[in-house]
């Protein structure tokens, strides 16, 4: 199981140091929130936060664009060094070709999808992606409500997984009874922000190794 902070949870005033010590930590991938206020109504990190981030770990880092018109973009994060990068196929046109062309830069593609976006809008883009990220929140904001309706989506998509050999990762207050039941419904990842990780007045490192014992 893939446990992913969220990194626009993290106090900014001192960014490095709140990588780090979260990097200690028995983690998998930092989750990189890029919004555009336009795509969703908020901004968040930028490519300068990128890179700090990047320099302050050799663990994975993603970057989910929540941007419009991605294809446009997809370069700066490229060359940010991300490893995995997230296209939200509602946002702009040419998803496939952009997914190919992430692929052919050696890093890792996925799609992110929207709460309402159904799996016969997106299995086109299937064969071409490394993970597939399900958004259980509308995208734009830490601390929402996980929205119910896509479970069934969940299930559905874990038994995809094999057919087209992707990873599964869930985004969107993911606690740890969600982390737990998605889990064995097929989700390989979460995205762990204020429902599991932050604002718990517990230290890190009480949370995490009881988050990692939730699944398999
Ligand atoms: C939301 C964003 C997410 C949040 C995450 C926070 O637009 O894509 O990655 O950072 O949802 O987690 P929580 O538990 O506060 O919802
Ligand atoms: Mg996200």
């Amino acid at each position: 199981m893939y446990l992913c902070p969220s990194t626009m949870c993290l106090d900014f005033d001192n960014l490095e140091e709140s990588v780090k010590q979260l990097d200690k930590l028995d983690i998998d991938i930092f989750h990189n929130d890029i919004m555009d206020g336009n795509f969703v109504p908020n901004i968040t990190l930028g490519l300068n936060d990128l890179k700090t981030i990047r320099n302050a770990t050799d663990k994975l880092i993603d970057a989910h664009l929540m941007i419009t018109n991605p294809k446009d973009k997809v370069d700066w994060f490229i060359e940010c060094g991300v490893d995995i990068i997230y296209i939200h196929p509602e946002a702009g046109d040419g998803t496939l070709e952009t997914l190919k062309h992430v692929k052919e830069n050696m890093v890792a593609a996925g799609i992110a999808i929207n709460p309402e976006t159904t799996i016969e809008q997106i299995e086109y883009l299937l064969d071409e992606c490394d993970y597939v990220m399900i958004m259980s929140v509308h995208p734009g904001f830490a601390g929402q409500r996980f929205i119910e309706d896509v479970m069934p989506k969940i299930e559905e998509l874990g038994n995809l997984k094999e057919k087209y050999n992707f990873r599964l990762m869930l985004d969107g207050a993911c606690s740890p009874d969600k982390i737990r039941q998605c889990n064995k419904l097929g989700v390989d990842g979460f995205v762990l922000g204020t429902s599991a990780l932050f604002k718990q007045n517990r230290p890190y490192e009480q949370i995490i190794p009881e988050l990692r014992k939730l699944g398999k």
